[in-house]
C-alpha cells in the first residue's frame, strides 16, 4: 500500500509551492487530499486502478494526474520542477516555530539557508537582522523556535505512538507463542511525548515472534534481530524495541521496562534496605538469592513492601513514599467521566452538526455534552446573531434527542481581559470557556492581567487551555501559573485540561499543582468532529499523571450536579 507515500509527496508538495510563492489555495488544496488520503482505509492503487481517484474529496483532476504519475515513476514533473527553484530539503525549516515559507525562501535566496545549523548561525552572528522584515524580537523567535525543535526532535506525540504501539500489539497477539504482550516504557506511563517504544512480551518459544515483527509492513529498517530482543526503526526514524520474557518474569520485566529510569533507581534503593535485589527478572533475598516474586507486577512491589502504583504515578515524584503508606491517591477514571465540556461545531471551525455530536456523547454513555463554539475576532467565530440561532438549535436538539446538550461558548479573551461576545448572551448560555487564541506574544505580566481579569468576569465558568502550547510546535505563551492557580481557588473558575493530544494543557505539572492548591479542573476534549470525543482518554492521562481523584474533576460530576455548579457561579 503506498498510501504514506503518496501522502508524502502531496505534502512536499504543498510546502514546495508554498515556498515558492505559489497561489496559496493550490497548496491548501494538495494539503486537503493529503488528509483525506490519510482517511483511506484501501490501498491507493487500487482506485488509481479503477479509476476512482476523483471520489477522494479534495482530489481535482491536477492532484489525480500527480498521484498517478508519482506510482509509475516514484516522482512528479511538478515536484521535479519545483524542486529545481528550491531545495526540499529546505522544508525542514519549516519545522521551526516562527520562519514559514515566505521567510525559507527569503533565506534561501539571500543567504543560501538549507540548514537548520546555518540558520542558527546566521540569527547568532546578525546576518539575519539585515534582512528585510527580520526585527531583532523576529530573530530571538526564530533562535527559541530552533531551541524548542531540538528539544523535541526524535520524540513523538504520545498519541501517534500509541496508534504504532496498537498496530504492532494487534500484528503480534495474531501469534500462540504471545502468552502476554505489553507496550511499556514512556508509552505506558501516558508521558505526553515518547522517545522509542519499548514492547514486552511473555512467552516460551520467541523466535517466531522476533521474526514476524521485523517483518512488519511499517519496518523501514532492522537495527537487531535476536532471538530474545530486537529492535527496529518505523517512519520518521521512530524506534521500537521489542523484548520477550519467560512468563516467570514477565512482571518484573514489566516493572523494569515501565519506568521511568527515576522510579527504578528509587524504587532499587527501597529493596537494597529492605535485604533484597531488584532486575528485570525478578526480586530476589540478597543472602540466599532465592526468587521471591516476578511474574507479577503487583507481585514486585509487594515483596518489596509496596502496594502497586499506577504507570502513571512513576516518575519518582513521592509515590514510592505514598505506596510504601498504602495511600496512593483513588485515581480518576475513564469511567469516571460523565459529559463532555469543549466541543466545536460547524456553527465555528467544527465539522458536524450539534446533532451528531451530541448523538455520539450518548453513544460514549455521557449523560450530557456542552457545545463551545469559537467566538469572534477568530474568522470562523460565531457572530452575536449567529449565537442566538445556535443557542435555540441547541435546545432543540436537546428536547429532540432527550439528552442534556449544554448551550456553551469557547469565548475569545481580547488583549485587556474583556471578552468578545455580548454579555447578553453569556447570560443566557449555560456554560462559559474563556480562552486566548490571538495576540500571545505579550509580556508575562500583560498575559497574566488579561488571564486573571477574564476569571474575575463573574459569567466565566473555565480558562481554556490555560497555556496555550502546541505540543513540538508552540511553547506556551508567557504567563504566571502561580497566579492562575490562586486566582482559580479564589474565584471559583475551573481551569481546562485540554485532551486534544496536541494540547494537553495544563500539562501534567502545571496540573498537579492545580490539584494541590484545591482548583477544580475540567478535561475537554476540543473535539472539532465526533471522533475526537475519544481524545478524552488523554486528558484523563493528563489528570492521572497529576494525581488527580475523581472530585478533582469538574465533568466526573452527572448532569444535575454540574448544572447546580455552572448555576452557583450565576448568582
Ligand atoms: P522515552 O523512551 O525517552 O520516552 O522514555 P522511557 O522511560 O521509555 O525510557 P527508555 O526507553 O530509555 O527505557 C525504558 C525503561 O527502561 C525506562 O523507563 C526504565 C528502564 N531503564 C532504562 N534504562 C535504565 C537504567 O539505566 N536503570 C534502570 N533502573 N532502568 C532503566
Ligand atoms: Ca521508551
Ligand atoms: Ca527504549
Ligand atoms: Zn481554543
Amino acid at each position: 500500500m503506498k498510501n504514506e507515500e503518496v501522502i508524502a509527496m502531496l505534502e512536499e508538495t504543498a510546502d514546495l509551492m508554498e515556498i515558492a510563492g505559489e497561489n496559496p489555495f493550490k497548496a491548501r488544496a494538495y494539503r486537503k487530499a493529503a488528509e483525506a488520503i490519510s482517511a483511506l482505509r484501501e490501498p491507493i492503487e487500487e482506485l488509481v486502478k479503477a479509476k476512482q481517484l476523483h471520489k477522494i474529496e479534495g482530489v481535482g483532476e491536477s492532484i489525480a494526474r500527480d498521484i498517478t504519475e508519482f506510482l509509475q515513476r516514484g516522482t512528479t514533473t511538478r515536484l521535479e520542477q519545483l524542486s529545481k527553484k528550491y531545495p526540499p530539503q529546505l522544508r525542514i525549516l519549516l519545522e521551526i516555530q516562527g520562519v514559514g515559507p515566505r521567510t525559507v525562501a527569503m533565506l534561501y535566496d539571500r543567504l543560501k539557508i538549507t540548514t537548520v545549523e546555518q540558520l542558527e548561525e546566521a540569527a547568532k552572528s546578525g546576518k539575519l537582522t539585515k534582512l528585510p522584515g527580520m526585527g531583532e524580537q523576529k530573530v530571538k523567535n526564530i533562535l527559541e523556535g530552533i531551541q524548542l525543535w531540538r528539544q523535541h526532535q526524535g520524540r513523538i506525540p504520545l498519541h501517534i505512538a500509541l496508534e504504532i504501539a496498537e498496530r504492532i500489539v494487534t500484528a503480534l497477539k495474531e501469534l500462540t507463542e504471545v502468552e502476554q504482550i505489553l507496550p511499556a516504557g514512556s508509552l505506558r506511563r501516558w508521558k505526553e511525548t515518547v522517545g522509542d517504544l519499548d514492547i514486552l512480551v511473555a512467552t516460551r518459544k520467541s523466535q517466531p515472534i522476533m521474526d514476524k515483527f521485523v517483518s512488519l509492513p511499517e519496518v523501514q529498517k532492522v537495527l537487531a534481530h535476536g532471538a530474545t530482543k530486537s529492535s527496529v526503526l518505523m517512519e520518521n526514524n521512530f524506534q521500537v524495541d521489542l523484548r520477550a520474557v519467560e512468563p516467570e518474569s514477565f512482571g518484573a520485566a514489566s516493572q523494569y521496562f515501565t519506568g521511568s529510569k527515576a522510579h527504578n533507581i528509587a524504587l532499587r534503593n527501597i529493596a537494597i534496605k529492605r535485604g533484597l535485589t531488584v532486575n528485570e527478572y525478578g526480586v530476589f533475598r540478597e543472602e540466599t538469592g532465592e526468587k521471591i516474586a516476578g511474574e507479577t507486577e503487583e507481585g514486585v512491589y509487594k515483596a518489596i513492601g509496596l502496594i502497586w502504583i499506577p504507570p502513571e504515578l512513576r516518575e519518582d515524584k513521592g509515590e514510592l513514599e505514598a505506596a510504601m503508606k498504602g495511600a496512593l491517591p483513588r485515581l480518576v477514571t475513564l469511567e469516571d467521566i460523565r459529559g463532555e465540556t469543549h466541543s466545536h461545531t460547524k456553527w465555528s471551525d467544527g465539522f458536524a452538526t450539534v446533532e451528531e455530536m451530541a448523538k455520539v456523547a450518548m453513544e460514549m454513555g455521557y449523560e450530557y455534552i456542552a457545545i463551545t463554539d469559537h467566538s469572534p475576532p477568530m474568522g470562523w467565530g460565531v457572530k452575536p446573531e449567529d449565537y442566538r440561532r445556535l443557542i435555540k438549535e441547541i435546545r432543540s436538539v436537546s428536547d429532540k434527542l432527550g439528552f442534556p446538550v449544554l448551550a456553551g461558548i469557547e469565548v475569545d479573551i481580547a488583549p485587556d481581559g474583556s471578552l468578545y461576545m455580548e454579555e447578553d448572551i453569556l447570560r443566557q448560555l449555560d456554560i462559559v470557556i474563556a480562552s486566548v487564541h490571538s495576540a500571545m506574544k505579550m509580556d508575562i505580566n500583560s498575559m497574566t492581567r488579561r488571564i486573571l481579569k477574564a476569571m474575575e468576569n463573574p459569567l466565566v465558568h473555565i480558562i481554556g487551555h490555560p497555556t496555550g502550547r502546541i505540543i513540538n510546535q508552540r511553547p506556551p505563551y508567557e504567563v504566571s501559573i502561580d497566579a492562575l492557580i490562586d486566582k482559580a481557588k479564589e474565584v471559583g473558575v475551573a481551569l481546562e485540561i485540554n485532551a486534544s493530544p496536541e494540547r494537553l494543557d495544563l500539562n501534567d505539572e502545571n496540573a498537579r499543582a492545580a490539584r494541590e492548591a484545591g482548583v477544580l479542573l475540567s478535561i475537554g476534549t476540543d473535539s472539532h468532529r465526533p471522533e475526537h470525543l475519544a481524545f478524552i482518554r488523554f486528558g484523563v492521562a493528563v489528570a492521572r499523571r497529576a494525581w488527580c481523584e475523581p472530585q478533582k474533576i469538574l465533568n466526573t460530576l452527572g448532569y444535575s450536579e454540574i448544572l447546580d455548579w455552572l448555576k452557583s457561579k450565576r448568582k
